[in-house]
């Protein structure tokens, strides 16, 4: 009797550590929270790590990310980082059960990885965006440091309050008289930390939300001018009329994102600020967001590809968009592309958030619609897209070229900076491969004997789509019917009508360029350049 007692006791009470571990940390996020609002939201622990965590990310392994949780990566990398820490508060709580001090140093310890992540970040603001894991983890320290002195008593009492649970069953008055094994001691404090840390992390929540009011105040201020240079209108035949079919152009809501943003960046219009600086600039120049609204405007249909784009992947979308030549304004800073004798051949772009991308300057002032874009299908940028203004290239991948919240513009050269994605293992130039993708039928699909429509998009940007052709089986390479072309900037949409026989069949798609060039059969992976390839489907025919 008294020996099961005693384990019961033992087990309740290794329960309740582990469960004061896991309070320590929830408290520690909540205070975190919390003083991140006095900061930056960036500034949180878990933004923070996982910031850090996707910066250290090999290009392998962030591919895998990227192909195995889609646009959910981001999400995925934070319950990551949330179980981890649960796993870790659990057993800090059973170790400070044993240890006091040691578990609340183990605490503390976690908190400078925090603060070292978070005052490490490109972005950070410098010291000041650790606190909120500093005094997060002195909170949660404290907190474990008390409820685990309320599961601890001096050995003669802890003992003696163990024959009193027998008398008096769970719960006694009298334990927490003796000031040993204090259970009602702890639920009220365990009680009030929970009740105190929710409440932390909810009004830190809130700040944190009301601070991106101002940047979703000036995007709604926002009103387009309509463009000096408009959009040369998307033919009514580049849309065939099949179901299944990606539409010509993507709407902004179902838009690819790729970024390394876990917070998107809400950028206040109003104070937000452009330079245009660096080598042979011969005056540096500083952009409102004023000052570009108010210059002639071009508008351009372009096709965005992302480089971790997969054979027959998602990441790429067409959009209008609308913005100010960039080689105008880096004609006004005196700059000069290489070719006629400019002494920069790269152009680095970076965001408030401290990504750098880097451009060949060439390819910028080479005549092609190169632009810091303000607008998307007709509304100012959405923030996942880069408002307040971004960077679009055509024909080069959104790694080399499409800045998101653009807010400083060097010049400089390939040998003396590498960016952010080059540090990691990706190419420093990288122009968009020919690719072509069958939309449908789908993989696996069971279209009906007869005719089946197979269709898709094509695209070369800046060279265009000259052919489609599709095989069947180890068949011969027929040519699909082209969709009018938008421009050479655009994908292509294309269909071909197959005589679909009953059976197992296997459709390949491959295009031929402006130039002529038929895309390779070779089939590379994302790194360091992007994927080539064909893409086929398997189906099933009823
Ligand atoms: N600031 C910033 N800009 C960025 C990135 C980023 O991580 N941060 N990713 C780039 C990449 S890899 C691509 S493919 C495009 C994607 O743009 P989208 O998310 O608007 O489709 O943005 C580019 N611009
Ligand atoms: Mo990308």
């Amino acid at each position: 009797m008294t020996t099961v007692r005693i384990t019961r006791t033992a087990l309740t009470r290794g329960t309740l550590a582990a469960l004061s571990g896991l309070l320590a940390g929830f408290a520690s996020l909540a205070v975190a929270e919390l003083v991140s609002a006095a900061v930056r939201p960036e500034a949180s622990p878990v933004t923070a790590v996982g910031g850090a965590a996707i910066d250290r990310t090999p290009a392998g392994v962030k591919d895998w990310a990227i192909r195995t949780f889609g646009e959910d990566d981001k999400l995925a990398l934070q319950l990551g980082i949330v179980v981890t820490l649960a796993l870790f508060a659990l057993a800090v709580g059973l170790l400070a059960l044993r240890h006091r001090r040691t578990g609340t140093a183990a605490v503390l310890l976690f908190g400078v990885v925090g603060t070292a992540a978070a005052a490490s970040r490109p972005d950070s603001t410098g010291l000041v965006d650790g606190l909120p894991s500093l005094l997060g983890a002195v909170a949660g320290g404290v907190l474990l440091y008390v409820l685990i002195g309320r599961l601890t008593g001096p050995r003669r009492i802890a003992d003696r309050e163990q024959e009193g649970e027998q008398e008096n069953g769970y719960g006694g008055e009298r334990q927490q008289d003796e000031g040993g094994w204090d259970r009602r001691g702890f639920l009220i404090a365990a009680t009030a930390a929970a009740a105190a840390s929710t409440a932390a992390g909810a009004v830190g929540r809130t700040l944190n939300g009301r601070s991106a009011q101002d940047a979703v105040a000036s995007r709604d201020a926002v009103r387009l001018p309509s463009p000096a240079s408009p959009a040369k209108p998307i033919p009514a035949g580049a849309q065939p009329r099949v179901r299944g079919i990606s539409p010509f152009t993507t709407p902004n809501d179902s838009f690819y994102r790729v970024d390394t943003a876990l917070v998107i960046p809400k950028v206040d219009a109003n104070s937000w600020r452009l330079r245009i600086h660096g080598k042979g600039v011969r005056r540096d120049l500083g952009f409102t967001y004023q000052d570009l609204l108010q210059r002639p405007l071009i508008e351009r249909e372009i096709t965005l590809t992302c480089v971790s784009n997969e054979i027959g992947g998602p990441y790429v979308g067409h959009a209008r968009w609308i913005g100010v030549r960039l080689s105008g304004l880096l004609k006004e800073a005196g700059v000069k592309p290489p070719s006629r004798g400019g002494p920069a051949d790269q152009l680095v772009a970076r965001s408030v958030d401290g990504m750098t991308l880097g451009t060949p300057v060439e390819d910028v002032m080479d005549g092609r619609d190169a632009m810091l874009a303000v607008g998307m299908n007709g509304e100012p940028l959405p923030f996942v897209h880069g408002f307040p203004v971004r960077m679009v290239v055509p024909g080069l991948y959104g790694y080399v070229s499409a800045c998101k919240w653009i807010e400083d513009i060097e010049l400089t050269t390939f040998d003396d900076f590498d960016p952010y994605w080059v540090k990691r293992e990706w190419a420093r130039r990288a122009p968009i491969k020919t690719q072509s993708r069958i939309d449908t039928p789908k993989p696996f699909g069971r279209p009906e004997a007869g005719t089946v429509m197979v269709a898709g998009v094509a695209w070369a940007q800046h060279r265009g789509i000259e052919k489609v052709e599709i095989r069947v089986d180890e068949g011969p390479w027929r040519p699909a019917d082209l969709a009018e072309q938008g421009t050479v900037d655009t994908w292509r949409q294309w269909s071909y009508p197959w005589k679909a026989t009953p059976g197992g069949h296997t459709l390949t798609v491959r295009a031929t360029d402006g130039t002529g060039e038929v895309q390779t059969e070779k089939r590379t992976g994302t790194v360091p350049d992007g994927a080539s390839g064909w893409h086929s489907v398997v189906v099933t025919v009823d």
